[in-house]
Parts: C-alpha cells; sequence; structure tokens
C-alpha cells in the first residue's frame, strides 16, 4: 500500500457558491487537507504503521502517536466532508435514511436544530457528527480532529455525516458567525451520498 493521498474534490472551488465561497474551498482543500496528509505520511513513514489503513490507524488510535491522531484523523474527517456536499444540495434525505431520521429524532427539522445545536455550542475547533451506533441514528460532536471510529473518542460509531467548525472553514466569509455557515452549509449537503453510507454502515 502506498502513501496517502490528497482525493481530488468532485467538484470545483467555486461549485459550493454562494454558500461557501472559492477561496475558503481552495485554501481548506490544499493547505488544511493536504498539510494533515503530508504530516500523516511522515509520522507512518519507517514505523510499524506504515502499509496500514487509515480505518486500521484509527481505531487502534490509543496505540499511536498523537501525530496520528491529529494528521490522521484530519485525512479522515476531510475526505468525508467533501464527499458530503455537493452544488445544488440540500433538502432533505427520502427513503430509508428519511424514516431513520423520524424514527431516531421525531422530524427532519427537529434533526436540524439537534444537529446545529451540536456544531454551534462545539467549543473551540471539532466535528458535528451523524453517525450509526447500534443501528440507530445519533448526532453529536467530536473536539479537534477527532472523530467517532476512533476508540479514544466518547463519542462512537459509523459517522455518516460531519461539519467541520474550525474557524478555518468559514472565517473568510463569515467571520465569527458559526451559525450562519451552519445554516449555509445545509444548503450543500449531498443527501444521497449520505444515504449511501448510512446503507453501508447498517
Ligand atoms: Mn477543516
Amino acid at each position: 500500500m502506498g502513501k496517502f493521498e490528497l482525493p481530488a474534490l468532485p467538484y470545483d472551488y467555486d461549485a459550493l457558491e454562494p454558500y461557501i465561497d472559492k477561496m475558503t474551498m481552495e485554501i481548506h482543500h490544499t493547505k488544511h487537507h493536504g498539510g494533515y496528509v503530508a504530516k500523516l505520511n511522515a509520522a507512518v513513514e519507517g514505523t510499524d504503521m506504515e502499509g496500514k489503513s487509515l480505518e486500521e490507524l484509527l481505531t487502534n488510535v490509543s496505540n499511536h502517536p498523537v501525530a496520528v491522531r491529529n494528521n490522521g484523523g484530519g485525512h479522515y474527517n476531510h475526505s468525508l466532508f467533501w464527499s458530503i456536499m455537493k452544488p445544488n444540495g440540500g433538502g432533505q434525505p427520502d427513503g430509508d435514511l428519511a424514516d431513520a431520521i423520524n424514527s431516531s429524532f421525531g422530524s427532519f427539522d427537529t434533526f436540524k436544530e439537534t444537529f446545529n445545536n451540536a456544531a454551534a455550542t462545539r467549543f473551540g475547533s471539532g466535528w458535528a457528527w451523524l453517525l450509526v451506533q447500534d443501528s440507530k441514528l445519533v448526532v453529536g460532536s467530536t473536539p479537534n480532529q477527532d472523530n467517532p471510529i476512533m476508540d479514544i473518542s466518547d463519542l462512537k460509531g459509523t459517522p455518516i455525516l460531519g461539519l467541520d467548525v474550525w474557524e478555518h472553514a468559514y472565517y473568510l466569509k463569515d467571520q465569527n458567525r458559526r451559525p450562519e455557515y451552519i445554516e449555509n452549509w445545509l444548503n450543500v449537503v449531498n443527501w444521497e451520498e449520505v444515504a449511501r453510507r448510512f446503507k453501508e454502515a447498517k
């Protein structure tokens, strides 16, 4: 197995305008995510971690250096993040995912409120998640680049939707207004991809 690589975005940097601006997307992808990939490769190179999959590293991250937790988490989280967004996204899911959201949260609006609250109240840098936990849907958040597949995480399960609430994800356009960023982001969610991940996680 080769080195970890920065995945290409499945759309152009300006494709999520006006909700997420081009400059934020470009810096976020090339500099931030690119940085996590480079530092992850540097951390595993020449060690017995070399050749292990990202999932293997993160599910046993308590046994690895903190650089793997931070940069491996950063690589996993951002790879998921790019894939669950698309131009002309938003709206609501349908099918099995819609049913599961209704049965776990009561309605899509209640889910949205719960998710937005988790994202808005995560103090400092971190991520808000919709995840499958014991075959149920749960909303929560993690600090820094932690995520629910890590053995050290308090919140555990298979993430199917993740929102980056680090300031680098929104500061250029929305400055300190995180709730505005969250509302904007809901217009670019790729619910088809979230539904695909849900099906895979069950
Ligand atoms: Mn980020």
